[in-house]
């Protein structure tokens, strides 16, 4: 089997995410990587906060905290919210880690020994008051095409216009509020992109007719643009150091790198920080150096960050002149809207992953964002749809079938599965029918179509119903007691098989599903289509409990609430 490398798209430390974030990287991953594991591959799945740059650090201003100690709170609040939506990370890990220090000052020192990266000296806001060089966002003012009194140095949030921190009216320090600013000439670390244009675009070549065409197309304007020699170092206390070893004077004015300069990095470094919790028997480097042939790379995001990670951190891959692994597959994504809009932490529009997992459990969430990916397009998120989805494909489809089929059997033979009557043509048919949707389902999870995955695992919901309806066992049961006992067991067949394969989509209710079957040595292995031509994985006589009810309906109460509460209109 092939070793899977996988990794999502770092959320930004500052604040807890919206479902749009999660949909759009960590939960397809997790998913993915579930399923593979399932499958019997050798998985591994990193994720990490992306703990530096400008927002960081005003955040941590916000809440009059030290930048590490605001990083460390942030970075435990958001893993306790992805523990809740049950993300199964290999390992969740910090980009402000020693390990991604050590990588991300090993790489920028070899692209410097291969001719990459170059110091240039600019022009810069400098703040007296403050000490220090002003990064562009820590300049404040009035814009000049708006008269917005708050635009910042380098866009103005109010016309969105790109700006330079000189442009602005009454530019001020966005730190101490000091108006007594100077430009001075100060020194930055440029890594050459334009040096390796070509080699990044032959890298390209080899991987966009595989890629999704949201991801190869991105890559290919980026390039067609052309690469430009891009400073990787910033004035802010908080980042990698620049090392002093290779680079003293800008190491002693205390310059970082980029924080889209390390952050890709992260992928390594969490990997490292994974091993080095377990040294003896993991091996970082072994998914990493010299693994082209042994992984297969598969990257999660949202489409803003294809260009980071299909141009700019091959082209540092490519340029450090060392075997890193380089991705294989992009899998991107586009926006989840809230009723067409943008998810709006300041204007408190949308849900945030906290706020949904206080309202429904985690499955809930996990089937409707996967069913509804913004794959091919933005998808929308409206209470009314989310409400119908859950009523009509968890709480009637799936949740009611288990319930009726336990509940009745149990009343009717008892609190095991019941014996009796021999398969016959309709077991048959199912069988094939069963056979036939799995393979459906395994197909479209293979090509990382998440939409049509979740369509076809709803498809076999819908063909035990279906089963249900035509055999009707509470009718069945009057004239033939075996047949009814037959139509039973094969439908709680169906119940095991459903809580194998719908694993990776709703994780917890696949467990309550398996556990309502005394099977022992079950394991989460998947099922081969024989299996699923069989329907006999549980025999009569196994011990069955009915579990709760799986999934509740949601009323009209319940949306008028979640609308009140969260917003939900148009546009
Ligand atoms: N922190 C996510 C974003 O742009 C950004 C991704 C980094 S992945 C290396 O919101
Ligand atoms: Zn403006």
């Amino acid at each position: 089997m092939a070793r899977h490398l996988i990794t999502s798209a770092l959320p930004y430390i500052n604040g807890i995410k919206h479902l749009g974030n999660m949909v759009g990287s960590m939960l397809p991953a997790d998913v993915y990587s579930r399923y593979l594991r399932q499958r019997g591959h050798d998985v591994l799945y990193i994720c990490a906060t992306d703990e530096h740059g400008t927002p960081a650090e005003l955040a941590a201003k916000e809440q009059g905290l030290p930048v590490a100690e605001f990083c460390a709170r942030a970075h435990d609040a958001q893993k306790a919210v992805y523990d809740g939506f049950a993300l199964a990370f290999d390992y969740f890990g910090r980009s402000s880690s020693p390990e991604n220090v050590e990588i991300t000052q090993h790489f920028a020192r070899k692209l410097n020994e291969n001719g990459f990266i170059e110091e240039r000296a600019i022009r810069q806001v400098y703040s007296p008051a403050d000490g220090r060089f002003l990064p562009d966002r820590y300049v404040e003012g009035t814009c000049p095409h708006c008269g917005y009194d708050k635009a910042r140095g380098d866009q103005c949030e109010n016309c969105t216009r790109v700006l330079d921190p000189t442009d602005l009216i009454n530019p001020r320090s966005a730190i101490s509020g000091s108006t007594e600013l100077e430009v001075r000439e100060t020194k930055h670390l440029f890594l050459l992109q334009s040096k390796l244009q070509h080699e990044v675009e032959a890298w390209v070549a080899r991987h966009e007719d595989d890629w999704p065409q949201l991801a190869s197309s991105i890559a290919r304007k980026w390039l067609t643009e052309g690469l430009h020699d891009r400073a990787i170092t910033r004035d802010l206390d908080w980042g990698v150091p620049v090392p002093a070893d290779t680079w003293p004077e800008l190491a002693a004015e205390g310059k970082v790198f980029y924080v889209w300069f390390d952050a890709p990095i992260e992928y390594i470094g969490a990997t490292k920080e994974w091993a080095d919790q377990d040294p003896e028997n993991r091996d970082w480097k072994a998914w990493w150096y010299e693994a082209d042939d042994t992984v297969r790379y598969t990257e999660f995001m949202a489409k803003d960050n294809v260009p980071f990670h299909t141009v700019m951190f091959p082209a540092t891959e490519l340029g450090v002149r060392e075997p890193w692994k380089k991705v294989d597959y992009v899998k991107a994504f586009n926006w989840l809207t809230y009723y067409g809009g943008k998810f709006s932490t300041s204007q408190k529009r949308g849900v945030f992953t906290d706020q949904a997992l206080d309202i429904l459990p985690a499955d809930y969430w996990r089937y409707f964002l996967i069913a509804n990916a913004p794959e091919s397009d933005d998808s929308s998120f409206t209470w009314e749809h989310f409400t119908a989805t859950v009523n009509k494909d968890l709480a009637d489809t799936l949740g009611n079938f288990v319930n009726r089929v336990l509940s009745f059997s149990k009343k009717r033979f008892g609190e095991e599965v019941p014996a009796g009557g021999e398969p016959g043509e309709a077991e048959a048919r199912l069988g094939e029918e069963i056979a036939r949707l799995l393979a459906e389902y395994e197909e479209q999870m293979e090509a990382l179509q998440f939409r049509k995955a979740a369509a076809a695992l709803r498809a076999l919901w819908s063909a035990g119903n279906s089963y249900l309806e035509e055999k009707a066992p509470w009718l069945e049961i009057k004239t033939d007691k075996e047949g009814a006992a037959l139509t039973l067991r094969t439908a709680m067949n169906l119940i095991h098989l459903y809580a194998v394969v719908s694993e990776p989509l709703i994780p917890a209710t696949s467990a309550a599903m398996r556990g309502a079957f005394a099977l022992p040595d079950d394991t989460a292995s998947w099922v081969s289509a024989e299996e699923a031509k069989a329907l006999a994985a549980v025999p009569a006589g196994t011990p069955f409990t009915v579990p709760p009810v799986l999934f509740a309906k949601l009323t009209d109460e319940d949306l008028a609430a979640y609308k009140e509460r969260f917003g939900g209109e148009e546009g």
